[in-house]
């Protein structure tokens, strides 16, 4: 009896300054209603999909700040897509910029992505460990990538969750770049690894990478899942937003590190697959059975760098 999912890839086009959350939730109802009247199980959103990509500009102002923040999920006008998505019965996956209060009263910043059952009921959130960009203002740049100065790291690594009859992991952009984001929901048996990104174009400390953006997104992502048995769900915020190329080209990849769907626009569009998850096992019970074949004793080993001969 096969394990199937069926997995919208909700990709956003721009979202520009001045639009507002309820502007932009109207976009995502749509995107959800879609999935739904295809049959989707699961639909998931980009990263930081409530408002533009605002860690391009320098801002000082505590209030102004905040203002891009959400202090409460659901909020006001995020509501009404959980509300929704249980009377459709469609989970959903949805990157934002979180406010967390914690115990000892200390404000923290994180960018967060959170997955959502088919009930409505809040399975489990991620907060970004990979933080990439700048800590300072640098207005020299065509355009800052001010994530360094805007969040923290997460606290808590990468989890998986028991949820939609599977083992369920989140990660989010810069993550998907580094190879321990995968091997730890790996080693943990994940099976689905959703990922929202925001990812210019135009990469300022080494522009020559510029042309190679929309191979290395799919390269990290293909050999993630191909590397751990697991499929994985990249989805973008593309299209020109206020003045920035960024890269489309959303994806569901197969534990074999094949695409099963992609996006083909750079705008508001939701690519669907069905997953059978127990087709991980194809992979995770031969090539990469990690009982039988995983040496992790060896990570340590390279302790001293070798000299590297140029
Ligand atoms: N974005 C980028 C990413 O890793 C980045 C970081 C910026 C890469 C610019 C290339 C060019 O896809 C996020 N949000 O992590």
């Amino acid at each position: 009896m096969a394990r199937d999912i069926t997995v919208g890839a909700a990709q956003m086009g721009p979202i520009s300054r001045g639009e507002s959350r309820t502007e932009v939730v109207d976009r995502l109802l749509s995107l959800l209603e879609t999935g739904a009247q295809r049959g989707c199980d699961l639909v998931v959103f980009p990263e930081l999909t409530l408002t533009t990509f605002f860690p391009r500009w320098f801002l000082t102002d505590n209030v102004e700040i905040d203002r891009w923040f959400e202090s409460e999920m659901p909020g006001p006008e995020t509501k009404l897509l959980f509300d929704r998505a249980a009377e459709l019965g469609v989970g959903f996956s949805l990157g934002y910029a979180e406010i967390f209060v914690d115990g000892d009263g200390i404000k923290h910043h994180y960018n967060t992505q959170i997955l959502v059952e088919r009930d409505g009921s809040v399975v489990g959130k991620y907060r970004k460990v990979h933080v990439p960009g700048h800590e300072h203002d640098e207005p020299d740049r065509p355009f800052q990538h001010l994530e360094r100065y805007y969040f923290e790291p997460g606290p808590s690594g990468f989890e998986v969750w028991n949820a939609f009859g599977g083992v369920i992991g989140m990660a989010i952009c810069n993550d998907r770049r580094w190879s321990e984001t995968y091997r730890v929901m790996g080693l943990q048996g994940v099976e689905l690894i959703l990922i929202g990104y925001n990812t210019p174009l135009h990469y300022s400390p080494d522009p020559q990478q510029n042309a190679l953006a929309g191979f290395h997104n799919h390269l990290v992502m293909q050999s993630g899942a191909y590397q751990n048995g697991t499929y994985v769900v990249g989805v973008a915020k593309g299209g020109i937003e206020e003045g920035v190329d960024s890269l489309a080209q959303s994806v569901i990849i197969a534990p074999s590190g094949q695409i099963k769907a992609q996006c083909i626009t750079t705008g508001d569009e939701i690519a669907i697959a069905t997953l059978d998850l127990d087709y991980c096992d194809f992979y995770k019970n031969t090539l990469f059975d990690f009982d039988r074949y995983h040496q992790s004793q060896h990570f340590g080993l390279i302790s001293q760098p070798r000299e590297h001969k140029r």
